[in-house]
């Protein structure tokens, strides 16, 4: 992880988006499922932490341990990361300020937002390679020099030298995969409330891979091969 001061204090956010082989690790580990009165994820009490590997945008190339152990992990919901960043000691990115829950309709500034915090080495950048536009630096649609955003997938982790950033040793805070953020509204049942995730993807032209880039229209239960996420952590005393 990489650790980020602040004016008041300090935090850690992974370096990179949790890879596949980081997530089968967690799977093999066999982690409990939520509990049934669990008011974000009670839902999936009787469900499974596996990516979906069928339907929708996800298939069984999504998730190969085997062949694809650096891939970001995509096909995951909003409580699957919840539930792998806390079995390993962690926690789903959220507030500068205690680490919690964003309020969903609270602006996500750099001041407010980790990701967004760390993406821009504290509001100093605006792309985490610095402040000129760049369509090579970080995995968006024309990362591959194409116009077929819906037909890339991600790439592994680290791929784009040129994303590295907003502090040394933080990898794809712009593009290759959307990041849950722990950001949710409490309209409707809980599966069905929308989450925030941050900073585009390989689908995404160059106005989503900024910093403050932020999508509000994925529901907690929702998974997709352009969404996956990174954990933070409160830094040691
Ligand atoms: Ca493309
Ligand atoms: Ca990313």
């Amino acid at each position: 992880m990489v650790l980020i001061q602040t004016a008041t204090g300090a935090f850690c956010v992974d370096s990179t988006e949790v890879t596949v082989k980081h997530y089968d690790t967690w799977l093999s580990s066999s982690p409990k499922l939520p509990q049934l009165d669990d008011p974000e994820c009670g839902w999936k009490a009787s469900g499974t932490y596996l990516p979906r590997t069928s339907e929708g945008t996800c298939g069984p190339e999504h998730f190969d341990p085997k062949n694809k152990p650096d891939h970001p992990v995509v096909c995951v919901d909003w409580c699957d990361a919840r539930q792998y960043c806390k079995g390993v000691g962690k926690r789903l990115c959220g507030a500068v300020e205690g680490g919690g829950p964003i309020g969903f309709d609270q602006p996500k500034t750099w001041d407010v937002d980790e990701l967004t915090y760390a993406c821009s080495g504290g509001g100093k950048r605006i792309y985490p390679h610095g402040n000129s536009p760049d369509e090579k630096a970080c995995v968006g649609d024309l990362y591959d020099g194409v116009d077929d955003g819906e037909m890339d997938n991600a790439l592994p982790v680290k791929s784009a030298i040129g994303c590295e950033g907003g502090l040394p040793g933080l990898h794809d805070m712009v593009g290759n995969v959307w990041e849950w953020q722990n950001s949710c509204n409490t309209l409707g049942i809980a599966q069905e409330q929308m989450c925030g995730a941050h900073g585009g993807s390989f689908w995404d032209d160059q106005s989503s891979l900024v910093c403050t880039s932020m999508y509000k229209g994925f529901t907690r239960k929702l998974d997709g091969k352009n969404i996956g996420f990174r954990c933070c952590a409160d830094a040691l005393p």
